[in-house]
């Protein structure tokens, strides 16, 4: 793991600086015109990210662990190259190998419209082929302004094609989950993790959360809009290369049994994750790149 001392040459004065963050873990904290984010090298995880002058976007847990091998609970983890369980492999970490190991950043600049960007990579090792036997180059760039901007490029460096599945599985902070109105998915067929992966229709309009919801919804290149009255604000959610969006709240009995989020915290956060899962993995031929780009953004209301 890269300490902070090697990070320095990544730092922009009075915009960019390295700093030991949670667990000792280090994280680039970004204060740019229009935003401010947290991005540390244990899964290139952004855990923090607020517009200037507005209120945090994402959601970070209180009882988050930060530490060798284990995933942060909360911001934004990068799934790679699994979703979920690993298929044929019950010991296999939930959600891949990405959110837990440390990216290298190879790049960190302002542009000339403020927005601070970084970008950080991560590549195939002896480690990720005992787990998935290929050669990969991963890149990802996090583009902190006025929104959140946030681009995944899997490069296939094997000798044929694979097959993977990918998730920015960003969760957002909201005033109550159960007051919120999500708009966008409407008529899409989804995959209901919460009735034993039956595939249901949403019906039109806006879904309220009303229980624990896991919800796979397929096919679809639509954003997302959260209307959060109790923030008085919209958070969209945009997308381009993703032919999925995951919906995921926990709930009171799934809060309670897990160790890294917090019983009370369930009300105050609601998935909405950029994807290609399941039907929608992706296949990508020897020497081909695959991108898979979100904004999220906010609108006062
Ligand atoms: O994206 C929804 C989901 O797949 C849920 O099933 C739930 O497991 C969530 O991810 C969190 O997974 P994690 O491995 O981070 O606890």
């Amino acid at each position: 793991m890269s300490d902070t001392r090697d990070l320095q040459r990544f730092t922009i004065p009075g915009i960019v600086r390295v700093e030991a963050g949670e667990g000792g873990l280090p994280r680039f904290v970004v204060s740019g015109r229009d935003g401010a984010a947290h991005v540390y090298l244990h899964g290139a995880h952004v855990t923090h990210f607020q517009p200037t002058g507005g209120e945090p976007v994402l959601f970070l847990s209180g009882k988050s662990l930060y530490a060798e091998g284990k995933a942060i609970r909360g911001g934004v983890p990068v799934i790679f190259p699994w979703f979920g369980a690993k298929e044929g492999d019950s010991a296999a970490p939930a959600h891949g190998f990405a959110r837990v190991l440390d990216w290298e950043p190879t790049d960190v600049r302002q542009e000339s419209d403020g927005r601070v960007i970084l970008t950080l990579e991560l590549g195939s090792s002896d480690r990720t082929r005992k787990a998935w036997p290929f050669d990969f180059r991963l890149r990802y760039t996090i583009a902190v302004g006025r929104s959140l901007e946030l681009a995944l490029e899997v490069q296939n460096l094997s000798g044929g094609e694979f097959r993977f599945e990918e998730a920015l599985h960003t969760y957002l902070a909201v005033s109550d989950v159960r007051q919120v109105d999500v708009e966008g998915l409407g008529g899409k067929t989804y995959i209901d993790k919460m009735d034993s992966g039956r595939r249901k229709v949403q019906p039109p309009g806006a879904i309220r959360i009303e229980g624990e919801t896991d919800r796979v919804y397929l096919n679809t290149t639509d954003g997302v809009v959260v209307t959060d009255p109790g923030f008085k604000r919209d958070v969209i959610v945009t997308k381009q290369g993703s032919a999925a969006t995951v919906l995921w709240n926990p709930w009171i009995a799934k809060a309670k049994s897990m160790s890294d989020f917090g019983d009370d915290e369930w009300p105050h956060m609601l998935c909405v994750e950029t994807a290609n899962v399941s039907d929608n993995a992706v296949t990508l031929a020897p020497g081909a790149t695959h991108r898979m780009s979100a904004t999220i953004a906010v609108e006062i209301s």
